[in-house]
């Protein structure tokens, strides 16, 4: 198995990008933030307590989307690997994940992690927040909050997995095109060293 996590702050093209390395590397996409949207849409209970953290650009509590996570990767035993995305959050939520893809004698390979500067995050997301419906999109003070959120809480994450030597950076601001290609180079270096070691 060859597992991702595409990693940044809120606007910075994971869910964009994901869409594309899916379908070019097979793998299967779990993004914490689509699980909790379809959870809302359902208006299960999860999704409903999820929706209070949300809505104030809040991050959802670990044992949440850990649950969440643990149930997607029971539920795919059969693919090549899988693609993080918006996942993991936290230090729990990265600790918890490792022992998770121990379960199943796998582990992460790398960790993209994408660079934006917070003028391009807030751009970005008041434009999707014109149409895409998402509450979280439209009010530039909760903007802020998940920005701060990530800052606080997820920015250590990368140290986490910078201490295995598994944090590559690439630079988020330029076309689609050219950030997608910069992944791939990154992906398919790690693909061979894979497969010939
Ligand atoms: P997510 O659904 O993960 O979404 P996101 O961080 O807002 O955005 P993403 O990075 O995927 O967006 P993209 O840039 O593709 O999280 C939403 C919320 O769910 C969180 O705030 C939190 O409350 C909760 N949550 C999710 N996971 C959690 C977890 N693990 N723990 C706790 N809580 C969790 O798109 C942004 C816009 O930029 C788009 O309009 C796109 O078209 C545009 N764009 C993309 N690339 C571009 C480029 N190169 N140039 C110009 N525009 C670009």
């Amino acid at each position: 198995m060859f597992n991702i996590i595409l990693f940044g702050p809120p606007g910075s093209g994971k869910g964009t990008q994901s869409e594309n390395l899916i379908r070019k590397y097979e793998l299967k996409h779990l993004s914490t933030g689509d699980l909790l949207r379809s959870e809302i849409a359902n208006q299960t209970p999860l999704g409903i307590e999820a929706k209070n953290f949300m809505d104030k650009g809040q991050l959802v509590p670990d044992e949440v989307v850990i649950g969440m996570i643990s149930t997607a990767l029971e539920t795919n035993p059969q693919v090549q690997g899988f693609l993080f995305d918006g996942f993991p959050r936290t230090d729990a939520q990265a600790e918890a994940l490792d022992k998770l893809l121990q379960l199943k004698k796998t582990s992460i390979a790398v960790m993209l992690a994408l660079d934006v500067s917070e003028d391009e995050l807030i751009k970005r997301l008041l434009n999707r927040g014109l149409s895409s419906g998402r509450s979280d999109d439209i009010n530039e003070t909760v903007i802020r909050s998940r920005i701060h959120e990530y800052e606080n809480k997820t920015k250590p994450v990368a140290d986490y997995y910078a201490k295995f030597g598994k944090v590559v950076h690439i630079n988020g601001e330029g076309s689609v095109d050219e950030i997608f290609n910069a992944l791939c180079g990154e992906i398919d270096r790690r693909k061979y060293i894979d497969i010939v070691s």
